[in-house]
């Protein structure tokens, strides 16, 4: 059997924080308890097979910088084969739970719908026995709607109705290949699914489209019993200039104006939220208040760059903010992080890969860590409940209830004069945030 990380003899270990080795987790310790669930069961990690086994390292400035072992095949079924192989070898070795595949990650796009399909199916059963040898699962799975110029209108919103259909029919094989892999969520990304001028865009009409697209998918999943949950995942730009799922907010107005609602949650990705001009716990603190919060994409961006780097996260405010935002929440439920993360172009070695993940799980870990101790100590709590005591009675509750008016308040505002102008005291609670981390 051909061995693709020979550099990585064994299972990546926890060690301690004390620990010298590169290929061990300094802060990932899968067993240990945190709240009442294991690490592993809070962070359900996944690995991205598009960045971890298919970035070959080009940019628009330059060619594939990196040559991995299992690109050596020269027939791509072969390829897609031992690109399978080394992927499994890869989430084995790094002890993740879990992956996440497009299905033109998975297998060769063909040279017609039919031959793209059988590779598909081929894939897929190669896939299951692997997963089946090693306990990996699959986290979501999704369809490449966005590479293949057939795309470059767009796929479910596409001015040309052929296109839709194409994609629609490449989606129904991508859910039924989820699901033919236990596949727990599916994701919608909207690669193309936006606009570059309005002189050529009827955009009222491509939103009924994709809300079309949706129904069909909706439909196709009740019909074949695919039963894990449906995320789209908000982008605001890149590829297009204009994308339909702008972030959290628009794209659930968006289910709710076409009847999606339940149907769906939110797969949120960090480096999408600070295009959108966001915090990424702003995005998770959105989809969290409506209970749409389903799965997230984990990387970070490069705030000097403005677009979406990608780049493994390695921001300790950031992972514990977000992991607030995850607790708080109650969990993630079916979703999971998922790594959409990939290394930087000069950092061409497969071992990087490692680095890359171990480096990306460590600083969630700790994140849970550092979140989970805010909690415990209550501090954040007690603070917004005398921030918002004023709230409790009699009036103010009518009010939420719809049973206030006007001139209650004006009453009330006669009786009690002026308000007291209060702190929000941010400084102190980044200050108390400090002694956490
Ligand atoms: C693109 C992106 C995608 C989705 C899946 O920016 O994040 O990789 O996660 O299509
Ligand atoms: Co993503």
């Amino acid at each position: 059997m051909t061995v693709y990380f020979p550099e990585v003899k064994d299972t990546v270990l926890y060690e301690g924080p004390g620990s010298k080795n590169p290929l061990a987790f300094k802060w990932y310790d899968r067993k240990k308890e945190v709240m009442g669930k294991t690490m592993e069961q809070h962070l359900r990690f996944a690995v991205a097979y598009w960045h971890t086994l298919k970035n070959d390292g080009g940019d628009p400035f330059g060619a594939p910088a990196v040559s991995r072992k299992w690109n050596e095949p020269s027939d791509p079924m072969d390829r897609a084969r031992a690109t399978c192989d080394a992927a499994f070898e890869f989430f084995t070795k790094l002890s993740a739970p879990y992956y996440c595949f497009h299905d033109r990650d998975l297998s060769p796009e063909g040279d017609s719908f039919k031959a793209s399909c059988d590779n598909l199916e081929k894939m897929v059963a190669h896939a299951k026995t692997l997963q089946k040898e090693t306990g990996v699962k699959l986290l979501w799975g999704t369809a490449n709607l966005f590479s293949h110029p057939r795309y470059l209108h767009g796929a479910g919103t596409n001015p040309d109705f052929h296109v839709f259909a194409y994609a629609a029919a490449q989606v129904k094989h991508a859910i039924a290949a989820t699901k033919e892999l236990g596949g727990e969520n599916y994701v919608f990304w909207g690669g193309r699914e936006g606009y570059e001028t309005l002189l050529n865009t009827r955009l009222k009409q491509e939103q009924e489209q994709m809300a079309a697209f949706f129904h069909l998918c909706v439909d196709y999943a009740k019909e074949i019993g695919f039963t894990g949950q449906f995320l789209i995942e908000p982008k605001p730009k890149e590829p297009t200039k204009h994308q339909y799922d702008f972030d959290a907010s628009t794209v659930l107005n968006f289910l709710r104006t076409y009847d999606l609602y339940d149907h769906f949650k939110l797969n949120l990705e960090a480096n999408h939220a600070t295009l959108a001009g966001h915090t990424f716990e702003h995005e998770l603190a959105v989809a969290g208040a409506a209970g749409k919060l389903g799965s997230i994409d984990v990387n970070r961006g490069d705030l000097l760059l403005g677009w979406d780097t990608d780049q493994f996260p390695t921001d300790l405010y950031s992972t514990a903010f977000a992991m607030l935002e995850v607790l708080q929440t109650g969990g993630i439920g079916s979703g999971g992080l998922n790594f959409d993360s990939k290394v930087r172009r000069p950092s061409c070695d497969s071992v990087d890969l490692f680095y890359g993940h171990i480096g990306g799980m460590d600083t969630f870990a700790r994140g849970l860590l550092i979140a989970a101790a805010i909690i415990e100590d209550g501090v954040l709590e007690q603070f917004k409940q005398e921030r918002y005591s004023p709230w409790q009675g009699s009036l103010p509750q009518s009010v939420m209830d719809g049973q206030g008016s006007l001139a209650l308040c004006e009453k009330f505002v006669l009786e009690k004069g002026e308000p007291t102008v209060k702190s929000g005291r941010q400084e102190y609670l980044e200050n108390v945030i400090n002694s956490f981390i």
